[in-house]
This record gives structure tokens, C-alpha cells and sequence, in this order.
């Protein structure tokens, strides 16, 4: 591939399209729970493609020159834009810091003037071609699963893996004191949604991923609306006008009013999607993590494979995403050494899942990959033994420490089996994923930000189409 005269102009080069409606647009969804990486992933992604010197693996562009690329107003009127540049700037800065958390949607027009190189140059005419990179929050995935729940259905379930969380005793210590069977009230409501809501969010710092209803977890400017204050109750007999019958009735309007919308209007209109997965932060919370995740990436998986009827099907129609990529984020806190266990158990981990995809027709992969390459690799010892270490900035202070996260586990079917069966004896117990500052970048000109294979998941997203 021959990347010449990339730019990076925002938003003026709109005039350089020509035919913007004729032009093809390819939707990329970039999606993964809560801080599993996806906007480090598109921050790097667009200045890895600005400035191409370390993508060495998109290879199928070899036929084409991408004569610019540039950013452009993007063209969704209700939709967030991505926020690139601040992104950017924050992982630059001389005061190193990670972006912040999203609470809402986003996305990035990012277009391309292709043209054929070598022999083929002469024959055809440069084209133009857009991506739409769409961030979103891997837990709205999740409530697609609660569109064939019934809301006892759904109560049952999560009050079954609330009960066994220390996390929930709040909540719990509220619902005791409710009669689903008494009439509706306001204060009771608000305080029991609010408990929930709590019990939610600190499951998920505990390191829970198969956490619903999921707009719990960021409230943002739904707070405090009726479509998010609802919880499960103890389901018994109740009457019109009770408690249990108003909960329902909230239940299903957050169904139909934020669960619905966002399928219909934003994810089925997604051509290729990359799922992120911060597994080795998995891996150092427990057994109980594991686990859970692997639940949440099977829930989040359902999404993918629409079966023959229902609320997917009608809204995917014939449209489905034809490319999907499994990868397991920040694999530069792990030395290379163990990068192909990491990619191992990502792949276990969504192989039913991949399985499944795949007969329906889409592409789907499974890597390791870290979007930001914030270590480097440093020999350690330990009474006389070489440990695979890191260094890295600490995350707080800014002192540079060498970091062994211990033996990071050889095989994935065993770990998986640990998890679910709720072994006492988990070997993974000594592996502690590290968080560390991004590290001080001074970027020669013509290349993007460190990272690790950012270059082979592009290539598997998007590469045929360049
Ligand atoms: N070392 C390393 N850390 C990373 C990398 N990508 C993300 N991180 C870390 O993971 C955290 C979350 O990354 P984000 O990209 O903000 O994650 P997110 O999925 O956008 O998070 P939300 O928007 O909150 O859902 C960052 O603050 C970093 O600490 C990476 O490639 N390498
Ligand atoms: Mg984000």
C-alpha cells in the first residue's frame, strides 16, 4: 500500500467529496462493557490511519492508494461526534492521562480518496469511500436479552445473581421491606430503583459484567425518569394499581423506549463490528469475574445471531453485520511471551458464539491487541529466575515501575472450567492485571501512536474494502 499525503483536515474537506450520497458508507460499531477500551481504540485507530508508519499489516490495501484520508462533520443529527481531537490531546498531553468515560453514544465520518496503484492505476478513477465509527456501550447489548423476558422472568434472574453479591446487601435490606401487593408509591420506588442502580454499579467496579437492566450503570440524562426507576421485586400475587403492577409497567416501557430505539435506530444499521474485552482485568478479579464475563459476552453475543422471528429480525431485515472481531484489550500489559494465551482465551471464551455467527454467513476473528501501547518490556528477576516483566508509568504519580503480573494462565479451557464450576483452587490467583499512565509519546512525523496488532484488526475490519 502507498499512504501518501495523508491529512488530517476536520471538517473543511467536506467540499472535497464529491457525490457524498453516491458514495459507499461502511458502519463500524466499536463496542466492549464499561472501560474495556474503545475509545483509546478509535483514538489511536484514526491517528494510526492519519499517520500509517506503524500499519504495516493492512495488507489488502495493496492494490490502492489512499491518496487523503480526512475527518468530517459527522452525519447523524442526534448522535454525539467522537470527540478525536480532545481524546487525543488527552493521551499526548504533558500531564498524562486516559480519556474519560462515555455516557452516551458517539461516532466519527472518517473518509477515504482511494485510487488504484501500480498497473491499475491508469484504468479506473479515484474513489471515495466513508466510515462511520460508532461508539457504543457494550452493556446496551446486553438488554437485547430482556426483550423475551416478562418482568417476573426477569426479577427472578436478577434477584438469583443479586442474592450471592455482597454488593446487593443494600438493596436487599430495602426490598425486604416492600409488599409488591401494596399500592404504588412514589418515595419507595425512587428509593428502591436508586438501591439498585447502586447495587449495579458497584458490582460492576467489583469486576461483574453481566449486570441489567444496563442504563443503570450510567444514568446520565435518563436520571431519575420513570423508565429507570424500576426493580426486581419478589414476584407474588398483586392487583392493579399495586406496587408489582407498576414496576411491570415500568419494566416494559424501558423495553419499548430505550432497549427498542437503540437497536432499531443505531445497531442495525452497523455493517462491521469489533467487540473489545478487558479480560486480564477479568482475570485479576477472580473466578467469580471469569465467569460472569463469560455469561455477559454469551448475552452480548445473542445480539449477533437475530434468530428467525422477533423484534432483531424485523428490525435487521435483510441487513446483518458481515464482520465481527473478538479482541482482548491492553495486551501490553502482558509480555509478548504471553500474548498467544491471551488471544487463546479470548477465543474460547466466544467460540460458541463465533461458531454460530460464522453459519449465518458474517466473518469473525478472535486477537489480542492493545490500541495504545503504553509499556515496554523489561527482563525482571526473582531469587535468581528472569521473570517476562513490564514498565511501565505508575498510574498516579508518574514514576516509571517494572511490573511482573504474575504466571499468566497456559490454558484457557482449564481457567474457563474454574470459573464456572466455582473451583477453590484457581490458579490464576497469583495474576494481577497492572493500570498504568499512557506513556510519554513524542511522535515522529509519519506515525500514529504506539500499540499492538491495531494493524491486523484493521485489516480484518475493514481491509477488503480499502
Ligand atoms: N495499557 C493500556 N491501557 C489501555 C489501553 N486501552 C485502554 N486502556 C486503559 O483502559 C481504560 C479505559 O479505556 P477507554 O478507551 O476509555 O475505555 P472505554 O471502553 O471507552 O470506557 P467507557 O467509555 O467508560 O466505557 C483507560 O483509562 C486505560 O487505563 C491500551 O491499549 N493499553
Ligand atoms: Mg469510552
Amino acid at each position: 500500500m502507498v499512504l501518501s499525503a495523508l491529512s488530517n483536515r476536520v471538517g473543511g474537506a467536506a467540499g472535497a467529496v464529491t457525490g457524498l450520497f453516491a458514495d459507499p458508507v461502511v458502519r463500524l460499531g466499536v463496542t466492549g462493557l464499561s472501560r474495556a477500551g474503545k475509545t483509546v481504540f478509535i483514538t489511536s485507530l484514526v491517528a494510526n490511519l492519519f499517520h500509517s508508519g506503524r500499519m504495516s499489516q493492512l495488507r489488502s490495501a495493496a492494490t490502492v492508494q489512499i491518496q487523503s484520508t480526512f475527518l468530517q462533520p459527522q452525519p447523524d443529527d442526534t448522535v454525539a461526534r467522537f470527540e478525536y481531537e480532545r481524546n487525543l490531546d488527552a493521551l499526548l498531553a504533558a500531564i498524562l492521562s486516559w480519556p474519560d468515560g462515555a455516557k452516551t453514544i458517539s461516532q466519527l465520518r472518517w473518509s477515504f480518496r482511494l485510487a488504484p496503484s501500480g498497473m491499475l492505476s491508469a484504468l479506473s478513477l479515484p474513489r471515495m469511500l466513508h466510515l462511520d465509527i460508532v461508539d457504543y456501550l457494550g452493556e446496551w447489548l446486553l438488554d437485547i436479552g430482556l426483550l423475551d423476558l416478562s418482568y417476573e422472568q426477569w426479577a427472578a434472574a436478577a434477584l438469583a445473581s443479586a442474592e450471592k453479591r455482597r454488593e446487593a446487601r443494600a438493596f436487599y435490606a430495602l426490598l425486604s421491606g416492600v409488599d409488591g401487593s401494596a399500592p404504588f408509591d412514589d418515595v419507595t420506588a425512587s428509593g428502591l430503583a436508586v438501591a439498585y442502580a447502586g447495587y449495579l454499579q458497584q458490582a460492576r467496579r467489583a469486576g461483574f459484567s453481566n449486570l441489567t437492566s444496563s442504563r443503570f450503570l450510567l444514568l446520565g440524562e435518563l436520571a431519575g425518569s420513570l423508565v429507570l426507576t424500576f426493580a426486581p421485586l419478589l414476584i407474588g400475587e398483586a392487583g392493579k394499581g399495586s406496587f408489582q403492577a407498576e414496576m411491570k409497567r415500568r419494566f416494559e416501557a424501558y423495553k419499548s423506549k430505550i432497549v427498542k430505539p437503540f437497536f432499531r435506530d443505531h445497531f442495525a444499521k452497523l455493517d462491521r463490528q469489533i467487540v473489545l474485552v478487558d479480560l486480564l482485568k477479568s482475570l485479576a478479579d477472580g473466578p467469580d469475574a471469569v465467569a460472569d464475563m463469560e455469561r455477559a459476552m454469551g448475552a452480548v453475543l445473542v445480539a449477533f445471531r437475530p434468530g428467525r422471528r422477533g423484534f432483531l429480525k424485523e428490525v435487521l431485515r435483510r441487513k446483518r453485520i458481515d464482520r465481527i472481531l473478538f479482541a482482548a484489550s491492553k495486551a501490553d500489559h502482558l509480555h509478548h511471551l504471553h500474548n498467544p494465551a491471551l488471544t487463546a482465551m479470548v477465543e474460547a471464551l466466544t467460540q460458541s458464539a463465533r461458531d454460530k455467527a460464522r453459519f449465518r454467513g458474517a466473518l469473525t476473528a478472535a486477537m489480542s491487541i492493545a490500541a495504545m501501547r503504553s509499556t515496554a518490556e523489561m527482563e525482571l528477576s526473582s531469587d535468581g529466575h528472569a521473570l517476562p516483566g513490564e514498565k511501565g508509568l505508575e498510574k498516579f504519580g508518574g514514576k516509571t515501575i517494572g511490573f511482573y503480573p504474575g504466571e499468566f494462565p497456559n490454558s484457557s479451557a482449564s481457567v474457563l472450567y474454574q470459573a464456572r464450576s466455582d473451583s477453590l483452587d484457581w490458579d490464576s490467583g497469583l495474576f494481577a492485571d497492572q493500570n498504568s499512565a499512557p506513556s510519554q509519546l513524542s511522535l515522529a512525523p509519519g506515525v500514529g501512536p504506539p500499540h499492538i496488532r491495531l494493524d491486523k484488526a484493521v485489516e480484518f475490519l475493514i481491509g477488503d474494502l480499502l
